[in-house]
């Protein structure tokens, strides 16, 4: 509402229904967009919805062209409202905004610029210089939020970075001897999967390999994709009967090893290695990240033990805490969420900002932006 009375000079209120309508078009591509990112369309011709459209799939149509065909003639001097700026640039599929001028319509209100270099700004302009009114910034948090990880690794060349963890009330995840399963219900552990699910990748240490051998696949939840899994193996110990190596599905280590014998090992076993050594004899976090965004990487879920995910959020990488306590106390002996190295100082203390509460079956959950120190 804020947004509207900003912006009431140049939007109308039935401008935000239809990009609302055009948002929740885009959300149907939660699980199944990626790389791509998750695009909704609308248009309206005389007050009448005439065409709607989402885009599926990398390489399939995106949104505006299954809005225009719906549409046909009645695209002709119509409103269309987009979710991200309509691109210009010829990918694995062509143009929209030639498509939007060739049907002839009038107004394109778009939510958010396309942060992709190849787009920025052109695909407006192209629209502009064909005579199309248009107009961007309507619902642009809102189309932002769903693209987060596709915007991070436009604008900053990394993923957008969560980390779950499951843990009693006092904040154990494991009891000393390193029983974990199960802290949380049922019910949060659904849930997990669908973090899982839209994520591009999920991300796990060799010591969670080690200690309970996950698939880290995607599990009740209606998808058919299944994220590319990534293991930190800083010594390539992972052993080949793992399940990440049984189970289909892609799956790329790094680590920080040159021992060509193993790799090899590892790669015939249907890995991908990436050596990317720090100078402490670890794997490059950092350079990890990168080199995950290079490979379209838009949103990584951690599910890891205390160690690398301590690692990751003390070093910074780490954008958002997903925390599912469970009503249980399992007291000091048990592990603790992150290892971080001893703070003297409350100065040093991570800040987070809380975005949302709630109860998941019998547990609650967490969701937690990282804002620094
Ligand atoms: C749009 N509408 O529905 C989407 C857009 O390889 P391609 O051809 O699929 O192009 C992918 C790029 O197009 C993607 O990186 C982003 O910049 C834009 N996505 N654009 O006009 C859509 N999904
Ligand atoms: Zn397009």
């Amino acid at each position: 509402l804020e947004n509207w009375k900003e912006n009431q000079s140049v939007f109308s209120q039935s401008d935000y229904i239809h990009m609302s309508h055009a948002l929740r078009l885009a959300e149907k591509g939660l699980y199944t967009t990626t790389p791509n990112p998750r695009v909704g369309c609308v248009i309206v011709n005389n007050d009448q919805v005439v065409g709607t459209g989402w885009h599926a799939r990398a390489g399939e149509s995106h949104a505006e062209i299954h809005a225009l065909q719906m549409a046909g003639k009645l695209a002709q001097g119509a409103s269309v409202y987009v979710t991200l700026e309509p691109c210009s640039h010829h990918g694995r599929t062509p143009p929209c905004v030639e498509a939007l001028i060739r049907a002839g319509v009038a107004r394109v209100v778009v939510a958010m610029r396309d942060p992709n270099p190849r787009v920025n700004g052109q695909g407006r302009e192209l629209l502009r210089q064909a005579g199309i009114s248009v107009q961007v910034g309507l619902l642009a948090a809102e189309s932002e939020a769903l693209n987060i990880g596709f915007v991070s690794r436009m604008r900053r060349n990394r993923p957008w970075v969560r980390v779950k963890i499951a843990a009693s009330l006092d904040g154990r995840t494991a009891l000393k001897n390193g029983d974990s399963q199960w802290i949380t219900g049922e019910a949060a552990r659904r849930d997990g999967h669908k973090w899982r699910a839209r994520s591009c990748a999920v991300l796990t240490g060799i010591g969670s390999v080690k200690s309970d051998d996950p698939q880290l696949t995607v599990r009740h939840v209606d998808s058919d994709r299944q994220p590319v899994r990534v293991l930190v193996d800083s010594r390539l110990e992972i052993p080949l009967q793992a399940k990440l190596l049984q189970t289909a599905g892609a799956t790329w280590i790094f680590t920080a090893t040159a021992d060509e014998e193993k790799i090899q090992l590892v790669e015939n076993a249907g890995a991908r290695v990436f050596n990317l050594p720090d100078n402490t004899g670890k794997v490059d976090l950092g350079r990890m990240l990168t080199q995950l965004a290079r490979l379209e990487i838009n949103e990584l879920l951690i599910e890891a033990g205390p160690a690398l995910s301590g690692a990751m959020v003390l070093a910074g990488w780490v954008d958002e805490l997903i925390c599912y306590l469970a009503p249980s106390l399992l007291g000091n002996p048990a592990q603790g969420m992150l290892e971080f190295p001893e703070f003297t100082s409350l100065s040093e203390k991570l800040n987070l900002q809380l975005q949302d509460v709630r109860k998941i079956g019998q547990d609650m959950r967490l969701l937690a932006r990282i804002v620094g120190r």
